[in-house]
């Protein structure tokens, strides 16, 4: 690579006449940023080929993570980063006149996901090849990432998203790579020479055609790939009405998660799926097959990773392989699927366990689904054996049952490993939620609690901050994040503490400069920034949180005595398109923003901020400048969380219930440096079970939360009309499924403690200080070596396998 600043310029200044056909006089800046992109692109390729190469000869175990989501956020700073060169690019360029920061922001998101399970599968990428680790993703190439968010008088309104306009710098499209993935068609079945012959004959066919990525690792020569699958037409198409198939075909990489409400959503969502695992199973087997002669011992050589159920058709997929390509027996096919595939669950909420119709199943996937059936029938024999009689939890625990196949089913039975994503999140399932299959696998189920890339998450996007850490106790943590436990040896250090204020004010204006840009209002950055940044759901409740800025107006309006520390309240959050009442959320918050953020007799101490459109590159610039993270679930919902990881590494108090991560959080940074609140999992859990809450009696006895409740419907907000009844009904006609109103009196109490903490500067300080030195624990490095270590067993690069 370029060894200074001089090397650099003349090869920017080459490559970007050669690739822009201008010269530097006449460039834009788009440009500059399309020129260093391709130059590191083409800088990586080198060291990426010898990776694979390395991989190849070595015939290391290779791990592979199937996930419908890859929220990969800008990578230019990020590759510049991790391949030790921003520095003497930023000054190269800066020679030129082009400030870098510039270039950064011309980069659109690959926004390819929904939120934290998105996310995770980045910062997995990121943590495997910086720990050396074998390990590549596969996705699809969506044309549209996650929609573009704009606020229409108070309304969201969705835009497509379209990150690929100008083109993308950094992948490959590997045209000859492509793979013919089947739908629609029959099945035959022949008997040839004793053996059942099975043929998918008439199939409509799809070409997946890859698009890599490099994955860079920090500082290390290990390049893995995050392989992307296009949709485009087959060059050998059964169809003759030749646009209606191309429109078809290419819809299935058009767009994330589409409306599945009628049978036609479905039907693209379960192509996608089976598309994504078609495909990189196909792929993964294609490369093995050039290095060992037979799939015999496929399972010790590569591990596949299911991230949710959404590509859990891997296990028929590579059943379908072993059985009708391979011609194994079931048993042994089985064997190796098996010890192949392991599972993670993100989520215990009914209506996100994927289930799809036999109707829909059966006619597009139509081998796929035999194999199912088949899983299934052995599954239920193995039930009757055990359970001699027990129909109803042979019906419950099926594959297939009532015309539907269970996805997550599919997953228990077809995987070596099945873990949750936190530690009450995983007892939950073991307990609970997948009690009877804990009791028939219970070796299967461990934990693993998420984590967050430490990299992108404090060094790129807190460098005030990391610079002070690496003065106080050296650079050591960017390698072991648990090293920033050291800090706690500052917490008296009066002029370390003041230093830790200053950025956190720096990093507040940055904000409120952003905030006055697109918002036109003044974020006083004295003010306490609590934040509450994650996708739009019920269960997170940010319900609870508008409601408590009512309150805070109510109290000062009526009472003038009523003291407070100013806060700005920050939102961020995008409903999905179709759930009505979250939009009814998005709206509320903007209303309540409109009316306090105008009254001349709250806005010096209370401000409401919902920002725009929010996505990775924002959530960059919002962890740094916040000083209460609001996580804030009910209890037990929450599978882990991950922002609250990102908050908590940026020095924020955790303002939350005893829910996912939110619990070990509380460990590492010790239970006095968080505001706990709310009823515990094993409360709300009992509540679900027995009965026992009656909302109305909280609406009855509490006359804040009356006059909150109240004025949702009662004239308010003028021009509301009956806007908010929705909302103002599911809290008391169909009793406050969150827990809004039974956690509403206590969530008053812990705010105006942590208000009150605030005051005491020093004290906020040093209990701000003790969150950063125990988040460590949160990096992915530390959760992709627990996987590495236990499920994948996988080994760095270099490091020889034992007894091998
Ligand atoms: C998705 C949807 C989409 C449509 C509306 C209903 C609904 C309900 C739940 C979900 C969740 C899908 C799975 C998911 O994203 N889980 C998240 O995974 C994160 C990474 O493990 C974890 O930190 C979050 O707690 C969990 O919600």
């Amino acid at each position: 690579m370029f060894s200074d600043r001089d090397e650099f310029k003349e090869e920017f200044l080459k490559k970007l006449e050669m690739t822009c056909g201008k010269s530097f006089g006449e460039s834009t800046e788009r440009d500059h940023y399309f020129t260093l992109g391709n130059m590191i692109r083409e800088h990586v390729s080198t060291e990426w080929i010898n990776t694979n190469e390395r991989y190849r000869i070595d015939r290391e175990k290779q791990v592979y993570y199937l996930s419908i989501e890859f929220l990969l956020g800008r990578l230019l700073h990020h590759n510049l980063m991790n391949l030790g060169i921003e520095q003497v690019v930023k000054d190269g360029l800066a020679d030129l006149g082009i400030d870098l920061n510039r270039l950064e922001e011309i980069e659109a998101d690959a926004g390819l996901g929904n939120g934290g399970l998105g996310r995770l599968a980045a910062c997995f990428m990121d943590s495997l090849a910086s720990l050396n680790l074998p390990g590549h993703g596969c996705g699809i190439r969506y044309k549209h990432g996650l929609f573009e968010q704009k606020i229409v008088d108070g309304y969201q309104v969705e835009l497509p998203e379209q990150w690929l306009r100008n083109g993308h710098v950094w992948e490959v499209r590997k045209a000859d790579l492509a793979i013919e993935v089947p739908f629609w068609g029959k099945v035959e079945t022949t008997e040839e020479n004793g053996r059942l012959v099975f043929r998918h004959v008439n199939a409509e066919t799809i070409s997946a055609v890859p698009y890599d990525m490099p994955v860079v690792g920090y500082k290390t020569d290990t390049i893995n790939t995050l392989r992307l699958w296009n949709a485009e037409p087959s060059p050998y198409p059964v169809n003759h009405d030749i646009l209606k198939y191309k429109r078809d075909t290419e819809s299935v990489s058009e767009f994330l998660y589409p409306d599945d409400t009628h049978d036609e959503g479905k039907i693209l969502r379960l192509k996608q799926q089976y598309f994504l695992v078609s495909a990189s199973i196909r792929s993964i087997v294609r490369s093995y097959r050039k290095q060992h002669s037979s799939l015999r011992n496929f399972h010790e050589y590569v591990s596949i990773h299911i991230n949710d159920t959404h590509p859990v058709l891997a296990i028929p997929e590579l059943m379908r392989i072993l059985l009708d390509e391979e011609e194994m027996g079931w048993e042994e096919a089985w064997n190796i699927t098996v010890h192949t595939i392991a599972y993670t669950n993100h989520t215990t909420l009914s209506e996100a366990l994927e289930k799809w119709p036999v109707r829909i199943f059966q006619p597009l996937l139509p081998r796929i689904y035999m194999i199912v059936n088949e899983i299934n029938e052995r599954f239920c024999r193995v039930l009757w054996e055990r359970y001699p009689g027990d129909w109803k939890r042979i019906e419950d625990m099926a594959i297939i049952a009532h015309d539907q196949v269970k996805m997550a089913h599919l997953a228990l039975v077809g995987s070596l490993s099945v873990n949750g994503v936190a530690a009450l999140h995983t007892e939950i399932l073991k307990n609970r939620e997948m009690n009877q299959f804990y009791e028939i696998f219970p070796d299967k189920f461990n934990n693993k609690t998420n984590g967050i890339t430490h990299r992108r998450w404090l060094l790129k996007a807190n460098p005030l901050l990391s610079d002070l850490i690496n003065e106080s106790i050296g650079a050591g943590w960017i390698r072991e994040p648990e090293k920033l436990r050291e800090l706690a040896d500052f917490k008296n250090d009066r002029v370390f503490l003041d230093q830790l204020h200053q950025i956190k004010q720096l990093n507040k204006e940055k904000l409120a400069k952003r905030i006055q840009e697109q918002h036109g209002i003044i974020a006083d950055t004295s003010s306490i920034f609590d934040i509450q940044v994650k996708r739009l759901h019920a269960y997170k409740r940010q319900l609870l949180n508008i409601l408590h800025v009512m309150h805070l107006y109510n109290r000062l309006k009526e009472d003038s005595n009523f003291r407070m520390h100013p806060r700005t309240f920050i939102f961020g959050a995008k409903a999905s398109p179709g759930y009505y009442y979250a939009k009814k959320i998005i709206k509320l918050i903007n209303t309540v923003a409109e009316k306090v953020n105008y009254d001349p007799q709250t806005r010096d101490v209370l401000k409401v901020i919902f920002l725009e459109n929010y996505r990775v590159s924002l959530a960059e610039e919002i962890f740094p400048a916040a000083d209460i993270s609001e996580q804030i679930s009910t209890a037990s919902k929450e599978a882990s969380g991950t922002g609250n990881m990102k908050f908590m590494m940026n020095g924020a108090l955790t303002v939350g219930t005893l829910d996912g991560a939110n619990i070990e959080i509380k460990e590492k940074a010790g239970d006095g440096n968080i505001f706990i609140f709310g009823l515990t999992a094993d409360e709300v859990l009992s509540f679900y079970q027995n009965g026992g809450y009656n909302s109305r009696e909280y609406y009855h006895h509490d006359k804040r939360i009356r006059q909150v409740v109240d004025q949702l419907v009662n004239g308010f907000f003028p021009d509301a009309d009956d806007e908010f009844e929705p909302i103002f009904d599911s809290l008391l006609m169909e009793n406050d499924q969150y827990f809004v109103l039974r956690d509403f009196a206590s969530y008053i109490n812990i705010q105006k403690e942590a208000g009150k903490a605030y005051e005491d500067r020093e004290h906020w300080l040093k209990m701000s200080l003790m969150n950063i030195a125990g988040s460590g624990y949160f990096s992915s490095d530390r959760t992709i070596s627990e996987y590495a270590r236990e499920i994948w067993k996988i080994r760095p690069a270099g490091v020889e396998m034992m007894n091998k």
